[in-house]
């Protein structure tokens, strides 16, 4: 009898950069998620599919600096994807970076060209503009402060007072630091980053209804002239963002419009780690506020990634 080996699966898979942080964006052979919701979605993701997310993103096909996005059927037949962001430990919310790679790919694929386009994510509708010269516009979901000036008592650094924002993910904003927010200082800036966080969940300091906070973002004054500020954000996990984050940008839009230094449509650019700069603005919207963040993002791959079941690390590696 012969015997039969299982062939191993295949996933078609477009990697993007945008402003420096990649995306990979899995267009086929992703999981059946069913039609919920996308946050119910998220919910079958996490618990019968994880294995996807981390053998998608982490090593050895990934790293812990990729930030996946599963393209979906969209649950309102007026956005042109669903879309659901992960990265090497969880799930996001959303992403900022992410949705200009996601619409950077729907035109590699020749699914939509320059013009406005809706995508739905898990906490909510986004409309994202790709323009003619190809960088990408992305109106937001309504994102506001929740606490300004908490303080929080860090082991080693002392009390820094932080905002907690909503911007479609939770952000501690700290303005007062001892830290110099240059590349070459990414491992100090990590390490200190990831005490923040660790001091946030021991003194129980959490967004709205508890939720914990996972992005810690840092400023300074930014290097360029035309900037407004300079960032350092960590993401969930031990990476940061590459790029001036799309989410962190916008809670920092929200605290700056709830503290009366940013006004309605006025451009704030904001500056990341690599120099690179998301131009921003925000309009009210009730009690919040909906920002808008431009940047540009490049294809790097149209590439299918194997999984063989033979392979005892095809589910990525848990470090
Ligand atoms: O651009 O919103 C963003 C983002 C979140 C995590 C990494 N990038």
């Amino acid at each position: 009898m012969v015997e039969t080996v299982p062939a191993p699966s295949r996933v078609r898979a477009i990697d993007s950069h945008t402003e420096g942080e990649p995306t990979r964006v899995i267009v086929e052979g992703g999981p059946d998620l069913g039609t919920g919701t996308l946050a119910e979605r998220v919910q079958i993701f996490k618990t019968r599919f994880d294995h996807f997310r981390s053998g998608t993103v982490c090593e050895p096909r990934g790293s812990e600096v990729v930030v996946g996005a599963l393209l979906c059927e969209p649950q309102d037949q007026a956005a042109v994807a669903g879309v659901i962001f992960f990265n090497d430990v969880g799930y996001l919310g959303m992403c900022g970076h992410g949705t200009m790679g996601v619409v950077r790919t729907l035109a590699y694929l020749g699914r939509i060209g320059p013009g406005s386009h809706l995508l739905e994510t898990p906490v909510g509708m986004v409309q994202a503009e790709l323009h003619s010269d190809m960088s990408v516009s992305v109106r937001n979901v309504p994102s506001y402060r929740y606490r300004a000036s908490v303080p929080v008592e860090v082991p080693g650094i002392g009390p820094l007072p932080g905002d907690i924002a909503w911007g479609g993910n939770w952000f501690f904003l700290i303005g007062e630091h001892p830290f110099e927010l240059v590349a070459k200082n990414r491992d100090q800036l990590v390490g200190a980053t990831k005490a923040i966080r660790s001091a946030l969940e021991q003194q129980g300091i959490t967004g709205k209804d508890g939720a914990p906070i996972d992005h810690i973002e840092l400023f300074a004054a930014p290097v360029s002239s035309v900037a407004s500020s300079r960032n350092f954000v960590l993401c969930p996990g031990a990476s940061f963002d590459r790029s001036p984050c799309g989410t962190g940008t916008s809670a920092k839009m929200a605290c700056l419009y709830a503290d009366g230094r940013l006004a309605a449509g006025e451009v704030w650019q904001q500056e990341g780690i690599l120099g690179t700069c998301f131009t921003g603005s925000v309009q009210p919207e009730g009690d919040c506020v909906l920002p808008t963040i431009t940047g540009r993002a490049w294809i790097t791959a149209d590439t299918t990634l194997i999984f063989d079941s033979s392979d005892p690390f095809a589910g990525g590696i848990d470090f």
